[in-house]
């Protein structure tokens, strides 16, 4: 494989030190691009986006067109996985994704299947591969995944939520057919990421979108003990580099050292957790991922740049900081604004 010309983000997500803070944007790819809604089009839908490798990989690489990006993200979505494993999913449009088949039962959860990397789940693999090859080492392409808890509210609530009321019910009448469900979503999650690192993915991201909406005993029990279980189980060493590990659970300040000791590399925070407080509270076992509200980009560019400096100083000296909104950048957004922050961080950061 060639070899990488940045390597900022890998370094920054080791704590070791580096020339400027590295910057990428979760849901960089997306509907604010007018390429992308322009390669949606002609694909037909997201799905058909996302299971074309040519499709995924001109659609991964759009924002590196436009923006200064330390780092490509594999154009995909979290939902590949309970697709795989027999669900069905499907987008309405101008909805939200929806399940042909929903998980409310023990008998549900034994007839899910495990899927297989290079049957069900190929064409994730596939689109990997021709990103990588099409990067030819210009940034590192980051792979991804749901954590177990975030994957089990789509699948039991059958599309997204706002009260959990199904998948919480279950929680605390039927514990033992929620924990069957997140050990199977842990191990094919944690075999689905593996397969992406040997298909060239260079860090990988554990997106908990709603561990969040869990209180402090149940967060660890159902949504940390299984992404540390995948963190455990992943390989950290390809292409004779160390592959960094990201835990992001979206409103799960409160819970940092807990996550510090998964064995993750960094963490992603949230606009709503202090990142000078969060520094000192994790040290130097972790690096840190964040933390831009991503209504900043409906500022101007004044504020914009003025925000983008603010959570700089408050992090402090490298080493450990990439940068990144608190979570994906929304569909609303100028893309002129997008750059104004992108090119902040380089800007301000620079030694
Ligand atoms: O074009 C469209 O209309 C589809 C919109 C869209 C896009 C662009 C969806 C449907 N998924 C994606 C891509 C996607 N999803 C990426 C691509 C890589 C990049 O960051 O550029 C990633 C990393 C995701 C991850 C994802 N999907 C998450 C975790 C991150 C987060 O935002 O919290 C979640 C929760 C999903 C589910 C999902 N997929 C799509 C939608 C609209 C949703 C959210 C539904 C909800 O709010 O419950």
């Amino acid at each position: 494989m060639t070899g990488l010309k940045n390597d900022t983000l890998l370094k920054a997500l080791l704590r070791e030190p580096v020339d400027y803070t590295p910057v990428w944007m979760m849901r960089q790819a997306g509907r604010y691009l007018p390429e992308y809604r322009a390669s949606r089009a002609k694909a037909g839908d997201f799905m058909s986006l996302c299971r074309n490798a040519d499709f995924a990989c001109e659609v991964t690489l759009q924002p590196l067109d436009r923006y200064p990006l330390d780092a490509a993200i594999l154009f995909s979505d979290i939902l590949t996985v309970p697709d795989a494993m027999g669900l069905g999913l499907y987008f309405e449009t101008g909805e939200g994704p929806k399940f042909k088949k929903i998980v409310r039962t023990a008998d549900d959860v034994e007839s899910l299947i495990t899927p297989k990397m290079d049957d069900e789940l190929n064409y994730v693999m596939n689109a990997v591969r021709t990103i990588r090859s099409e990067l030819n080492g210009r940034v590192p392409l980051i792979g991804f995944t749901g954590s177990p808890w975030t994957l089990a509210t789509y699948m039991i609530e059958g599309g997204s939520s706002k009260d959990f009321r199904h998948i919480k019910g279950m929680m605390f009448d039927q514990p033992q057919v929620l924990h069957a469900l997140l050990g199977k979503l842990a191990d094919v999650v944690t075999d689905y990421l593996n397969a992406q690192i040997k298909s060239g993915a260079q860090a990988v991201q554990i997106f908990d979108t709603w561990g969040g909406a869990l209180g402090g005993r149940e967060y660890r029990e159902f949504s940390l003990a299984y992404m540390e279980k995948i963190v455990r189980g992943l390989i950290r060493e390809n292409e004779g580099r160390r592959v960094p590990v990201i835990v992001f659970t979206k409103n799960g300040g409160q819970w940092l050292e807990d996550m510090a000791s998964t064995g993750a590399d960094a963490l992603g925070l949230d606009w709503t957790t202090d990142i000078k407080q969060a520094r000192e509270r994790v040290g130097s076992k972790v690096a840190l991922q964040g933390n831009m509200d991503p209504c900043i980009l409906y500022a101007s560019p004044a504020r914009i740049r003025e925000e983008v400096k603010r959570i700089l100083e408050d992090f402090g000296p490298n080493p450990g900081h990439v940068f990144n909104l608190g979570h994906g950048i929304h569909q609303f957004v100028d893309p002129e604004r997008a750059g104004v922050f992108v090119e902040a961080v380089r800007e301000f950061s620079q030694k």
